[in-house]
């Protein structure tokens, strides 16, 4: 069955508790159970200035649904955690859940990008997704671990001692 990376993501409200309710709601998707979780870290957000700090972590789930049945489960648990369904890009949100990968698959549709574009450049996102394995980028054909040596990302993302606690 095939393999995706998501990465969890909450800037606003109880960030700690949505990050949990979607680790959960995750396992819960049909045909679908969440293999692993990492850390969660704290993280200084990237590209949208004056925002709040996020938590971050990212999951590996095992899902026998396709990318796009996928992405609208995702959706829906953003939705069903209080996102609205119309919002500016890259406000502050309650949930963010964004597929980084899936399989070795390469997708480019107007809807859904797989690689997550932004993966090489977030260490946010390269390091918890380390944590769990070390998939070789499609795109790039190297390991995670070469992308993390290679980013230009110099945030400080830090450790917390919390965990998803989900599954
Ligand atoms: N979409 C396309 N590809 C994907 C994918 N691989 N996974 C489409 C998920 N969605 C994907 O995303 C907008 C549309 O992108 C979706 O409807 C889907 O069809 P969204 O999550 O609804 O909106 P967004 O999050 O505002 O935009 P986007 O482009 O997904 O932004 P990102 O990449 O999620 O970045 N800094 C820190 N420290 N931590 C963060 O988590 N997140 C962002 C948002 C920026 N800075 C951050 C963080
Ligand atoms: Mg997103």
């Amino acid at each position: 069955m095939p393999v995706a990376f998501i990465g969890l993501g909450a800037n606003l409200g109880e960030r700690l508790s949505q990050l949990r309710a979607a680790a959960s709601a995750l396992n819960a998707v049909p045909h679908t159970t969440v293999l692993g979780v990492s850390r969660i870290y704290e993280t200084p957000p990237w590209g949208m200035p004056h925002q709040p700090p996020f938590l971050n972590a990212v999951a590996s789930i095992q899902t026998a649904l396709e990318p796009l049945a996928l992405l609208q489960q995702l959706k829906s648990i953003e939705r069903r955690l209080g996102r609205p369904e119309h919002y500016e890009r890259w406000s502050a949100r309650l949930i963010d859940l964004d597929i980084l990968l899936y399989d070795d698959l390469v997708i480019d549709e107007p809807t859904l990008t797989i690689p997550h574009p932004a993966l090489p450049f977030r260490k946010f996102a390269l390091v918890p997704l380390l944590e769990l394995a070390n998939p070789i980028h499609p795109l790039a054909k190297k390991p995670i671990s070469a992308l993390l040596s290679e980013t230009l990302d110099s945030s400080d993302i830090v450790p917390t001692d919390y965990t998803l606690l989900c599954c």
